[in-house]
């Protein structure tokens, strides 16, 4: 069963040779890496070409012309590493806040569920301890109150982005009609999950703010996010009931 990881980025040249090594060196056979880079200026496309060469043919690049947003770098991603053969497909972010140690735990439920999501809201997740009460308190009610009252979520992190996806689930949610692309594409990734009745585990993580490179989030982001929320669920209707089998895991993560 061959996976494919896509990583989106964005001015990561600090972090990316650390963690396609990471990954490469993971206990995973037949897994390769999918960097879709959009033109950074401090130079990640040029160091995605030398990890593709030092590493051919397990590290690929997709090189976008201008910034584009992380939906589409995505949805580009996908689409190529299915073209290319991959079963599995992992969406991952590129600053270390997704730490690869999970992954061989999301393959090992992937055999069960469509979808394993690494989720910072289910018992055992967690988010990184620097966070002042205050920004927590925010980031539960809009991942766990907000989105989830809006558009009938079962799913508790509804704006996960470390997600390990069959291939299966990716075609029969139709990337073609996604359109939402900022931070808000996480969370139509998980309506339509729900509204297409995939399996979802919840895989507990701890989530760990980048440790080096410039953060992109700013108050700007999360208002749009927020009142994006309200155009899914215009585009689409809230979800009806009992449409997603949703697994938590109870116990708490092996990490
Ligand atoms: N290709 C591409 N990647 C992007 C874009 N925007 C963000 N990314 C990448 O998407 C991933 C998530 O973005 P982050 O900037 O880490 O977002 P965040 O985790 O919400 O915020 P910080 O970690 O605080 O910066 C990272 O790997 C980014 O480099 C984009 O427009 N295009
Ligand atoms: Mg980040």
């Amino acid at each position: 069963m061959k996976t494919t990881i896509v990583i989106p980025t964005y001015n990561e040249a600090e972090n990316l040779r650390a963690l396609t090594t990471a990954l490469l060196n993971l206990p995973i056979s037949d897994l390769d890496v999918l960097i879709v880079d959009d033109e950074s200026p401090d130079g990640t496309g040029a160091l995605a070409e030398e990890l593709s060469r030092e590493f051919a043919p397990r590290v690929q690049v997709l090189h976008r012309p201008a910034k584009s947003g992380l939906g589409t770098a995505y949805i580009e991603g996908f689409t190529l590493g299915m073209k290319n053969g991959a079963d599995y497909l992992v969406q991952m972010d590129a600053d270390f806040s997704h730490s690869p140690d999970y992954l061989p735990h999301f393959l090992q439920r992937i055999d069960k569920y469509d979808v394993v999501v690494g989720s910072r809201y289910v018992p055992g997740g967690k988010l990184d301890e620097r966070w002042s009460f205050g920004r927590y308190l925010l980031s539960w009610w809009a991942n766990s109150v907000y989105v989830r009252l809006i558009l009938g979520l079962k799913v508790r992190d509804a704006t996960a982005g470390y997600k390990l996806w069959r291939r299966s689930a990716l075609e029969k949610i139709n990337l073609n009609r996604v359109r939402a692309n900022g931070y808000i594409f996480q969370v139509e990734m998980a309506y339509l999950s729900e509204q297409n009745g995939l399996r979802i585990f919840e895989y507990p993580i701890y989530f760990e703010d980048r440790r080096i490179g410039q953060s992109k989030m700013d108050m700007r982001v999360k208002w749009e996010a927020a009142s994006r929320v309200w155009e899914i669920r215009s585009r689409y209707g809230p979800l009806k009931k009992n449409s997603s089998i949703v697994a938590h895991q109870l116990e708490t993560s092996e990490k």
